[in-house]
């Protein structure tokens, strides 16, 4: 028999000050608790144990030159966290907050995310705690070169597929394949998020933020509603934000916000033209960091040093960063009438904003299942390279509207309540757990 709060106690003991890998494992233990305590194979097997510590943790160094000359160091990741469903998949993140313990956290969470789209992958996360923000196109080159010629030792198109995270988009991608191919002499899908001209799958730019508005149409279909005519707001403004506003503005929904470290974007006309989604891009790519020229762009407002989740709305979506949206954010949703949270970043809600959530009964999604879109393409992407061949858009979206829909009956079947209730956390968290742990059983400590 397990015990919540002995397992957490042993947990926090081998894993002193990464608290956001702890706060992910507990989110993870509390909800499968029960069907491990009935599962004597589980136990058996210590599974628990097992499932809550990474295959392998890699860290190096990561030595670049300015362009004015000076010679940096950063510290390179990549955490092999569990290989039972398929080999390690899952983003690189270029950010100043990248520590072992956040790179542990993310592999944790994409192992389950991964297992919950079906595809055959297993969980891994890296990247650096190098910033993008006011860099050059060359340092960016030349970081990306001095980071593959370490990581590449790593992956291969078998054991271990790296992609995007934050700080980390096509053009990084480009400048870490084309490092790798230089070194490797050879053309595989090592990564996924490539340019669509050599290798890239269609749809995978967009996938994040298209798949977690499916999973956001399917949660409203489950309670006799509709998207369209609903007002959304979104944290945000790179590349899960920018896919997410274009579905969203496409099923009739309207966003007014947007947001980035200096504050957030109030456009009460609404994010609902190719001009405006072309400028998110802009922004992104200009590596400021900042939202503001959206509103003298546009004619909209921009409210300094605040988050979104003052403005009302019907929805909800978390799209920048774990832990982004706390208490004191969850209190003023509900206050304002939310009826739905999506989380779309990793782990963007803290644990007691979503026990807020939770007590007053708005039905909220869980990043692993909301926005499990962004890897499904990428595991796409893997089998459109492994068999030389491309889909069209139109095919890799209906495989991820698909997905998404598989995934969101999961998380039904696993986490509805008495009431009626859908407990999205527990239902996501079941759902994949079981995958992992079924392989992990199969195939032998
Ligand atoms: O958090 C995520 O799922 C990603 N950054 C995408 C990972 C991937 O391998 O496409």
């Amino acid at each position: 028999m397990y015990r919540l709060d002995d397992f957490m106690q042993e947990v926090e003991r081998r894993n002193p000050a990464e608290p956001e890998f702890i706060q992910a494992v507990r989110e993870v233990v509390e909800s499968v608790i029960d069907t491990v305590n009935d599962n004597p194979r589980y136990i058996q097997n210590r599974i628990l144990e097992r499932i809550t510590e990474p295959d392998r943790v890699i860290s190096f160094k990561v030595e670049w030159e300015d362009d004015d000359g000076s010679i940096h160091v950063n510290r390179g990741y990549r955490v092999q966290f569990n290989n039972a469903l398929g080999p390690y998949k899952g983003g690189l993140r270029f950010h100043a907050s990248v520590t072992e313990g956040t790179m542990k956290f993310l592999g944790f969470e994409q192992t389950f995310k991964n297992a919950l789209t079906t595809l055959p992958m297993g969980g891994g996360k890296g990247g650096s705690d190098f910033s993008p923000k006011g860099r050059s196109d060359a340092e960016i080159l030349r970081f990306c070169r001095s980071f593959m010629t370490e990581l590449y030792k790593y992956i291969g198109p078998d054991t271990d597929v790296p992609a995007g995270d934050i700080g980390v988009g096509a053009r990084e991608i480009g400048y870490l394949y084309g490092q790798y191919k230089r070194i490797a002499g050879e053309n595989t899908g090592v990564l996924t998020g490539k340019g669509f001209g050599w290798g890239g799958s269609r749809i995978r730019p967009e996938a994040t933020g298209f798949g977690t508005m499916y999973f956001a149409e399917n949660m409203l279909r489950e309670c006799g509603e509709d998207i369209a005519g609903k007002r959304i707001a979104i944290s945000g403004f790179g590349n899960v934000a920018w896919g997410a506003v274009m579905k969203a503005s496409q099923l009739g929904a309207k966003v007014v916000t947007i947001s980035g470290p200096d504050g957030y974007i109030y456009d009460e006309k609404g994010i609902n033209t190719p001009e405006k989604w072309a400028y998110m891009l802009q922004l992104r790519a200009s590596n400021n960091d900042v939202v503001k020229p959206y509103a003298a762009r546009f004619g909209a407002e921009f409210v300094p040093g605040k988050k979104p989740w003052e403005v009302p709305c019907d929805l909800a979506f978390p799209c920048a960063i774990q832990n982004e949206l706390g208490k004191a954010d969850a209190a003023a949703l509900v206050k304002n009438g939310v009826k739905y949270v999506v989380e779309t970043s990793n782990m963007g809600c803290t644990a007691d904003a979503i026990a807020l959530f939770r007590n007053s009964r708005i039905h909220f999604a869980p990043g692993k299942a909301a926005n499990a879109g962004g890897v499904a393409v990428s595991g796409l992407e893997m089998s459109q390279n492994a068999m030389h061949y491309s889909w069209s858009a139109e095919e890799v979206d209906e495989k991820l509207k698909g997905i998404m829909k598989a995934i969101h009956e999961e998380c039904v079947s696993c986490g509805r309540e008495s009431d009626g209730y859908i407990d999205y956390v527990k239902g996501a968290n079941i759902a994949g757990f079981r995958k992992v742990a079924d392989a992990m059983c199969d195939q032998g400590y």
